[in-house]
């Protein structure tokens, strides 16, 4: 019996030594301490043994059963705080580095710019209005009296569609729309995309934005026109800039104005900008012509009106000094952070 006591122990002890695992410790237990394991197997030879045997023997299964259940429990605790440990290691994380600044972004200068536009003619009165970019011939060209033929059509080259439709060339359709759907008085803006066929050049795109306005009340006149232009310029530019009103022709309106500002890019002397004259269109107007009220469904008898299209990136250009218009199209990150 000591012999088998003390092989049995030895045994344990090696096969211990080559657990790594919980897994392989419950096999052990098993093979060791269970129902049909080696040491129960010794306990239940026990009692063929001679009495005064007996006691001592039993004594010493039971030791060693005491012995190899505290030496699992030993060897279980050991493998836990290992895996703790290689987890702690492999799932380390630094709470003091830097995380990092998050990339933040800002409006582009030209919506900035027609947001405080936006403001500034709210604070007046005016409602903004939105139109659609897809225009049908009667809103972009007809009700604006610029009838089929009219060489008026010329002055900007369209894109047309398939179906007949075009893209807008001008915000000036927002007003017919705008004018068809209130009654006088009131007072309207609308701001938005405009395309045209242009040769692209530092002071042309081919998708560039404007401004529209439109006051419709009894007896309005140039003098209104130019209080709103001369605050609304004030406003934009944080103070009076030099500004100088010319004749226009604009088939919609009657007079016609072409509304230029000196160029701040030169001075006036002259640039590729303004074209080597000094000065810029950035808002022709006028008032309204009486075809054009009468396509919006207002009397020309009782009502008059002023109207201008303002052209929004070429004042954005102005206000910052930006030399080429293609820089407010070019989508690059660098110029459009300067306006955070
Ligand atoms: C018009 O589009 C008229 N609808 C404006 C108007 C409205 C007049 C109401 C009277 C009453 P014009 O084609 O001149 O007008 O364009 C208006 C402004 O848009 C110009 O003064 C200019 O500042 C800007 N603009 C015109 N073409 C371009 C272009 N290719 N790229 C950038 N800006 C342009």
């Amino acid at each position: 019996m000591d012999g088998d006591i003390s092989s049995i122990q030895a045994e344990f002890d090696s096969q211990l030594e080559a657990a790594g695992s919980e897994r392989d410790l419950a096999e052990l237990r098993v093979r060791f301490l269970g129902k049909k394991g080696t040491l129960t197997g010794l306990l239940r030879g026990l009692g063929q043994l001679a009495p005064e045997e007996r006691q001592a023997a039993g004594k010493r299964v039971n030791e060693l059963k005491a012995r190899m259940e505290a030496a699992l429990e030993a060897r279980g605790a050991a493998i836990a705080a290992r895996a703790l440990q290689a987890r702690l290691e492999a799932e380390w994380v630094d709470v003091t580095l830097d995380p990092g600044r998050r990339p933040v972004g800002c409006l582009h200068p030209l919506t900035q710019v027609q947001h405080e536009i936006e403001d500034v003619f709210t604070a007046m009165g005016f409602e903004v209005l939105d139109g659609p970019h897809v225009e049908t011939d009667f809103f972009n060209f007809e009700a604006l009296n610029i009838p089929k033929d009219h060489p008026a059509r010329d002055m900007q080259d369209t894109f047309y569609l398939e179906d007949g439709n075009l893209l807008r060339t001008h915000t000036s359709p927002i007003q017919v729309r705008g004018m068809l759907k209130r009654r006088p008085p009131f007072k309207i803006i609308g701001p938005g995309k405009v395309f045209r066929c242009e040769r692209i050049d530092a002071s042309h795109e081919a998708a560039f934005h404007q401004l529209e306005g439109m006051m419709v009340d009894r007896d309005i006149k140039v003098a209104h026109l130019v209080y709103f232009m001369k605050v609304f310029l004030a406003r934009v530019f944080g103070r009076e800039e030099e500004v100088r009103l010319r004749p226009g022709y604009f088939p919609f309106v009657e007079p016609g104005f072409e509304l230029d500002i000196r160029c701040l890019l030169c001075g006036g002397k002259g640039c590729p900008v303004c074209k080597q004259v000094g000065w810029l269109e950035i808002c022709p107007c006028g008032l309204v012509h009486p075809n054009v009220l009468r396509a919006g469904k207002i009397d020309p008898a009782e009502y008059s009106g002023f109207a201008f299209g303002l052209g929004l990136d070429r004042l954005v250009m102005m206000r910052y000094g930006i030399e080429d218009i293609r820089h407010l199209h070019g989508a690059d990150l660098r110029f459009i952070r300067q306006f955070r």
